[in-house]
């Protein structure tokens, strides 16, 4: 047998055979640990723990139901949700449903976003269950509203959560099966539906499952059968052990789609393409503008773009009006240019601004 701590040799003499062989096997083991380990860790099942100085997963908030009159603190959690505008999370709406998906009578539950970086600047990446602290901010949900046809919820909160900057929601460009995707939730990170450890935050990296990508985006083509069993393949650059695809788990609902773009001072920034609905699908997050619901969200200018290119194709020239009068005339959540949520005939007026100052 192979003894789990070396006793110390008092002789000074050399060590048995036995010790050096219980090496070797030390040695393979730990070398097929860390090959699998690494290659594990790039799935949200099993994701990397969101880095505290990483400002940017700041925004990605637990949702958690209490009854009336508790705080968050004494409530359970039901999904994630991110901070898209100043006082704005975005959500599946199933995670604030009953068990049987119709909406809680009025006053029977009231939930909150616990955000995990407090109003001091220090971060708390796990959710500790009961129990309150002041380690981090809890806002109550005011009010909700949720898209008809889609699993789509945005939430308004009572205050804004301090030191935490939106992630603003990508309406320009659509989602095609290569792009790269990030996925940040506060799951189970186990491999089997609801396993692992829970409420942490984590991420992890992909790329859309491969098809046409229409209203729902479809983040992997794994099941939970009750583990994790991928049917083929995917094109993920890191080569996973999920093949390339983040995997949400029990609590991701409601946790969002991340694409990001390189900015051209280097830095990344991070676009909520859709949201989690299960741990294959995700409502596009544009579904919200097309179901023309309120509140409103506005989408940003993505940090590589000059918001005069309309078309997207690198040059700022009169092609980019003929552009924008066709967006704005189908009502395309792209012509939405003043930072004013909705599409208003001052939306015509900054484009054009824009336009005339050039890049
Ligand atoms: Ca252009």
């Amino acid at each position: 047998m192979c003894p789990l701590s070396q006793r110390i040799d008092r002789s000074g003499g050399r060590r048995p055979a036995r010790a050096a062989w219980c090496w070797v096997v030390r040695l393979l083991l730990a070398a097929a640990f860390f090959s699998v380990s690494p290659a594990r860790s790039l799935a949200i099942v099993n994701g990397e723990e969101a880095p505290h100085d990483d400002h940017r997963f700041d925004a990605v908030g637990v949702l958690v139901a209490s009854l009336p009159g508790q705080p968050g603190c004494a409530g359970y959690v039901v999904g994630t949700c991110t901070l898209v505008a100043d006082n704005l999370v975005i959500t599946a709406s199933h995670c604030l449903l009953r068990p049987d998906g119709t909406e809680w009578p009025p006053g029977e539950r009231d939930f909150w976003v616990r955000f995990r970086r407090g109003a001091n600047g220090a971060v708390t990446n796990s959710f500790p269950g009961g129990g309150c602290s002041q380690n981090y901010q809890e806002i109550r949900v005011t009010s909700w509203a949720r898209a008809g046809n889609a699993d789509l919820a945005v939430c308004t909160l009572a205050a804004e959560p301090f030191h935490v900057e939106p992630i603003s929601v990508e309406y320009r460009r659509a989602a095609s099966p290569s792009d790269p995707i990030v996925v940040a939730g506060w799951g189970f990170a186990g491999e089997c539906l609801g396993g692992g450890d829970p409420w942490r935050l984590r991420w992890a990296a992909g790329t859309l499952s491969s098809g046409p990508q229409g209203a729902m985006l479809a983040i992997n083509e794994c099941v939970f059968s009750p583990c994790v069993q991928c049917v083929r393949s995917g094109g993920g650059p890191e080569g996973d052990s999920f093949q390339g695809w983040a995997v949400p788990n029990l609590h991701d609902s409601g946790a969002p789609v991340l694409a990001e773009t390189r900015c051209p001072d280097g830095s990344g920034q991070l676009r909520v393409i859709g949201v989690v609905m299960t741990p294959n699908f995700a409502p596009r997050a544009l579904s919200w503008h097309e179901s023309g619901l309120s509140p409103r969200l506005y989408s940003t200018t993505p940090c590589d773009r000059c918001p005069a290119d309309q078309n997207d194709d690198g040059v700022v020239n009169i092609q980019d009006v003929f552009a924008y009068i066709a967006d704005f005339m189908s009502g395309h959540a792209r012509a939405d240019a003043d930072g004013v949520p909705g599409l208003t005939v001052q939306d015509v007026f900054a484009f054009l601004m824009r336009f005339f100052a050039g890049c």
